[in-house]
């Protein structure tokens, strides 16, 4: 199945355990805002369902100050990103699933769910899925047991399995991110390499990714 939406190039996860503790969730938001994000995606794996909420309902609202068309999907949670009226949520293996997920968040809010292997996009394409997220693409400390690395070859891979719209997450950097699109993805997910400087960081990833960047790439092939 095809995606009906298209994702910008750059997918800015806001992980809260990975930041500062001297950075709140919404500072930090509205840096990258600045940076040029339009997806922010809100991760908490310690947090409770209270906090969380909050944070949500925080980032809401300074997301609607800007009057900027910044989308925010919450990870795991479809029952919080109702109640935060965010747009969509983003899906683990062991979330509920994506038909599940749709109960509460019928489209046009987005649904995405992550992969780790060519068995779980094969399965994910044929879900009502709006992306599918696929990684660790290479070595990643964000994430707590992190499956095998996919690499850009199990990338390419993927790639040719679905016509949805394609995350690369794990491991990516301003430094391989063109690499990232080449090998397929339509936009990559990044924590870590947003953390320091996230305005500087947001606007090179951009910078990197737009037509402008992709056309180089192509050309240097
Ligand atoms: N899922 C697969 S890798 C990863 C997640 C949540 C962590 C990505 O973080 P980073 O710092 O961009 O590698
Ligand atoms: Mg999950």
């Amino acid at each position: 199945m095809e995606s009906k939406i298209k994702l910008p190039v750059l997918y800015a996860i806001i992980d809260k355990g990975c930041l500062p503790q001297s950075v709140s969730v919404v500072e930090f938001a509205g840096e990258l805002i600045r940076g040029g994000v339009t997806l922010l995606q809100y991760r908490n794996k310690m947090g409770n369902a209270r906090e969380m909420l909050s944070d949500l309902r925080e980032l809401k609202r300074v997301i609607s100050k800007g009057g900027s068309a910044v989308r925010l999907l919450v990870n795991d949670r479809a029952d919080l990103c109702v109640a935060a009226s965010a747009d969509g949520v983003h899906l683990g293996q062991d979330d509920l699933s994506v038909e599940g997920a749709r109960v509460l968040c019928k489209s046009p809010m987005i649904v995405g769910i992550s992969t780790h292997n060519l068995k779980q996009v094969e399965a994910a394409d044929g879900t009502s899925a709006d992306y599918i997220a696929i990684g660790p693409i290479f070595q990643t400390s964000s994430k707590a047991n992190p499956d095998p690395v996919v690499g850009l070859d199990g990338l390419k891979a993927v790639r040719k399995l679905t016509k949805k719209q394609l995350v690369a997450i794990g491991g990516i950097t301003r430094g391989n991110c063109q690499q990232v699109i080449k090998a397929g993805a339509d936009s990559v997910a990044v924590i870590s390499d947003l953390l320091r400087e996230p305005e500087k960081s947001a606007q090179e990833f951009v910078q990197l990714l737009t037509e402008t960047g992709t056309r180089n790439i192509r050309l240097g092939q």
